[in-house]
């Protein structure tokens, strides 16, 4: 595939943006469309080649789904509905489509077969497949389970109490999803929180679920309902242009309806910590908070990124990772090892590709330590068919003193098909 020259801003980026709807809702409210009865209409949905992935595998489960411009419709018959499907479920490069549908096939008395592209193939599935076992189901895979192709035998389930080794919503959300079905309570305890979209929208669906602390309780035996769905803005794509606004000099940037769901605003935290002017206005608290938020180019100061701060943001890491190289002083991200089993090595990756702009940047056990401020280069460049690594390369290309060339930008298609289109209109609009 031929390399894409990436574009010059000639006087910053300004104007408002809409981003597209957030993945990880647009993936659940399918999910929850298709396991609950009656009608459910997604508005604002991610036509994202991940969230396509998960439309896709629900089709083949025999989940009556049409598709309009932005919206979803789905006629779901309940858990019943689904029914064994002829062909192979093709997750394409998705995580979590893969992670809880395999929650929802544990509970089905039929079979199912489970596969995605290279990146999935490399990608840790014991995780869920070892406490899925736990409630009776079979499953099994590559590597003793850990691998796809995975095979599931659903069937009936006993509710589990289980201990997170890792801090994952997708394993917590597979759980919850078997829970659903299984007999009796299922308790889960985060070592740290992590997004909890799925808890929220089976209280949408009509369902229930407790949260005390870091311990997450569900009832087996519920069923859904379906319901209207407007999923926000996604503020992991939102990150981009936020990153953007505060390096490119002149920029001055309003993205408008971002989620500000609690467990996901790691990001903005960390533009403020390290001194960037940002104004954020939520105007609706009801299901997903949204909002808009401003931001403008800014002096900014290195810092330490660690602890609980880390599953918030973590999909954002690539992007701050340019952020610091920005900033003054040394900024120092630990604990985010899990950036190690994403679409990407995504600590190497964004390493050797910054690096090759001439930053400086390191990698460590768990994360990466940035030294700044440094004025960057261009170059030849590669996603490393990583959707968050291409973006954050096309966002440092702004600011780059000569053009950067950008191999596998089609990368970007998983969750912002209309990133350069988005780019090119804060790009012009002064
Ligand atoms: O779906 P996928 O490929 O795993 O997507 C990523 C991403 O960058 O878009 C991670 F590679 O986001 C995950 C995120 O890292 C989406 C997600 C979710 O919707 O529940 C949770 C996080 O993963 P995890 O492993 O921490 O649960």
């Amino acid at each position: 595939m031929a390399d894409r020259r990436l574009a010059k801003p000639k006087n910053g980026l300004n104007g408002e943006l809409h981003v597209p709807g957030d993945k990880s809702i647009s993936h659940r409210a399918v999910m929850f469309g298709s396991i609950a009865e009656g009608k459910t209409t997604i508005h604002n949905f991610l036509m994202g080649e991940d969230c396509l992935s998960t439309i896709s595998c629900f089709r083949k489960l025999g989940v009556d789904i049409s598709l309009m411009e932005d919206e979803v419709i789905i006629n779901g018959k309940g858990w019943s509905g689904l029914i064994e499907p002829k062909e192979i479920l093709d997750v394409g490069n998705s995580g979590t489509t893969t992670r809880l549908i395999m929650g929802i096939l544990a509970g089905r008395p039929f079979h199912s077969v489970l596969i995605g592209d290279e990146s999935i193939a490399r990608r840790p599935m014991k995780r869920v497949t070892d406490p899925l076992k736990l409630f009776g189901t079979h499953i099994d895979g590559r590597n003793g389970g850990d691998f796809t192709p995975l095979t599931i035998r659903g069937g009936s389930l006993k509710g589990i109490q289980y201990e997170l080794p890792i801090a994952s919503a997708q394993v917590k959300s597979a759980i919850v999803l078997a829970g659903l079905q299984a007999e009796g309570r299922t308790e889960i305890i985060e070592p740290q929180k992590t997004r909890n979209h799925t808890e929220k929208m089976i209280v949408e669906f009509g369902g229930s679920v407790e949260r005390e602390e870091k311990t997450i309780k569900v009832l087996g035996g519920q069923s859904l309902k379906g319901t209207e769905v407007f999923v926000p803005g996604d503020i992991s794509s939102a990150a981009f242009f936020m990153v953007a606004a505060a390096i490119v000099p002149g920029s001055n940037v309003i993205l408008k309806n971002v989620g500000l769901n609690e467990t996901r605003i790691g990001i903005i935290e960390v533009l403020e910590k390290m001194g960037a002017t940002i104004e954020v206005l939520e105007h609706s608290k009801q299901g997903e908070p949204i909002g808009d938020i401003h931001i403008v180019t800014s002096e900014l100061k290195g810092i330490e990124i660690a602890g609980d701060l880390i599953p918030s943001l973590i999909d954002e890491i690539p992007v701050i990772a340019l952020l610091a190289t920005q900033a003054i002083g040394t900024t120092t991200i630990k604990n985010a090892e899990e950036l190690k089993v994403k679409e990407t090595n995504r600590i190497d990756a964004i390493v050797a590709e910054l690096k090759k702009l001439g930053a400086s940047i390191r990698a460590t056990d768990d994360g990466m330590i940035i030294e700044g401020k440094t004025s960057l280069n261009g170059g030849n460049v590669h996603s490393w068919g990583d959707h968050r690594i291409g973006m954050t390369l096309a966002i440092a290309s702004l600011i780059t003193k000569t053009d950067v060339y950008l191999e596998n930008a089609e990368a970007i298609n998983i969750s912002y098909p209309q990133f350069f289109k988005d780019l090119e209109q804060l790009l012009i609009s002064k």
